[in-house]
């Protein structure tokens, strides 16, 4: 059997190395009746949007089962859990604090001290409030104070109990695949919406940074982005220049906000009708300086130049996960290293990074091997992109179980843990131990 494990002097190897496991609210919990609807509820019941037409309301039931699931990442001997909190279980209707909502967060982060585990808690992981949908959701400016707000309560509520805040996860995937191309609640389509969607959530952000900074400055204060490098077909400079302006899009136009308070020169390039609206002294709320950027990579994607847009992604080619992206780790260490070279960045931590296998269990047992081939390649490219001089200070295995996975509901399997959905019951997989023990050995 494969076993993960790291070069001989690797900084990787050092016990300040953080190692954790991460999940999202919605994925995982359940308890949908102990807190106020969200986008992705409203989503899921409509008809085809989910491929297996599941839901949230079970999901891997966390809710009841988070003491166990403790248990089971104790178990591990990983120093962090990356989770989020649901916003419409510990914020109600008129703003306020739901006590209720707000202890299963405060018993989870009671019990990760007491085990020693470094808790590291994102606040927006897509499960936005319906009713705050009801009135424009992203594309409404007030949701962004909205988000203030809650930011601001949660934070004071849970202030000594987070190592790490991160503001958003991804808000390519928020502003683009929910508001641009409709594939993610709230399902809106229309090139007019994904930019403006995308700057009230990263003015959310800034606005976010603020109040965790004067409610929590110990607590390490962030956001995490995701990356899917842009490389071209060709070497032809058309081909160079498609997947250029693919980057700026998809991936520029998230980060260099943060650090250079501007977006990607293409801006220039888009029309009227799709420009984000950009209030002064917004760029300069959003630039606030950050304690760390998590990254999240998972793939690489492909472009050719189009006579009629800007670029055309082909088709990814093989070797492939079960989810369909390529599986192409040397672009995991040239992005390190390129925003390295691009920004002055805080240090960085992984904050995902793992593959959708179409796992099988057999007398209890996952022997899912390409997903440790997966984990070996990319964490032998983050120790290459240290080696180059890219401060990385951690790496989170997504995700630490099968869980919902958005648009493909329960039918791809990202976990180093198996779940079964009928039973509940939990089987660290191979990748899972193999995890567990290059950790241990460090
Ligand atoms: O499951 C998701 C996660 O919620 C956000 N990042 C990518 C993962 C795999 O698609």
């Amino acid at each position: 059997m494969a076993k993960l494990s790291l070069p001989a002097n690797s900084k990787m190897r050092s016990n300040e190395f953080i190692y954790g496991v991460a999940t999202a609210s919605f994925q995982i919990e359940g308890g949908v009746n102990k807190r106020l609807p969200c986008i992705w509820d409203t989503f899921c019941a409509q008809k085809n949007t989910i491929a297996d037409n599941s839901n949230g309301d079970i999901a891997c039931d966390h809710f009841n089962q988070w003491q166990s699931d403790i248990e089971l990442i104790d178990s591990l001997g990983v120093d962090a859990y990356r989770l989020s909190i649901s916003w419409p279980r510990v914020i109600n209707k008129s703003g306020e604090l739901n006590q209720e909502g707000v202890d299963f967060y405060l018993n989870i982060l009671n019990s990760l001290a007491q085990k020693n585990i470094k808790a590291f808690v994102t606040l927006y992981h897509w499960d936005l409030p319906q009713h705050i949908e009801d009135n424009g959701g992203w594309l409404n400016r007030d949701t962004a104070y909205l988000f203030r707000d809650y930011a601001d309560k949660i934070s004071a509520a849970l202030k000594g109990k987070v190592y790490s805040f991160a503001t958003l996860n991804e808000p390519f995937c928020s502003a683009y695949l929910g508001y641009e191309v409709g594939v993610h609640a709230p399902g809106i389509k229309g090139k007019e919406y994904g930019k403006k969607a995308a700057h009230h959530l990263l003015l959310a952000h800034g606005l976010a940074m603020q109040v965790l900074n004067k409610n929590c400055p110990d607590s390490k204060n962030g956001i995490v982005l995701n990356f899917t490098p842009c490389y071209p077909e060709t070497n032809s400079s058309i081909d160079a220049k498609a997947a250029s302006y693919a980057d700026d899009y998809f991936n520029q136009w998230y980060i260099k906000p943060l650090f250079d308070g501007q977006y990607p020169d293409i801006i220039n390039q888009i029309p009227d009708e799709q420009q984000p609206a950009i209030h002064d002294g917004d760029m300069d709320i959003i630039s606030a300086p950050l304690d760390f950027l998590g990254v999240n990579f998972y793939t690489r994607a492909i472009y050719r130049a189009d006579k009629h847009e800007h670029f055309f992604q082909i088709a990814p080619p093989e070797p492939r996960t079960d989810i369909g992206w390529e599986i192409y780790p040397k672009a995991f260490s040239e992005l390190l290293v390129s925003l390295h070279n691009t920004y002055s960045l805080p240090p960085i931590f992984i904050t995902e990074n793992g593959a959708a296998i179409d796992d099988k269990i057999e007398q209890d047992q996952v022997n899912d091997i390409d997903r440790i081939n997966y984990y070996q390649a990319h964490l032998t490219e983050v120790n290459n992109a240290i080696e180059s001089g890219v401060n990385i200070k951690g790496y989170f295995a997504w995700s630490l179980m099968d869980n919902f996975e958005w648009a493909e509901g329960y039918s791809k399997r990202f976990g180093i843990v198996y779940v079964d959905y009928i039973t509940q019951q939990r089987t660290v997989k191979q990748s899972g131990i193999s995890y567990s023990a290059m950790i241990s050995q460090r």
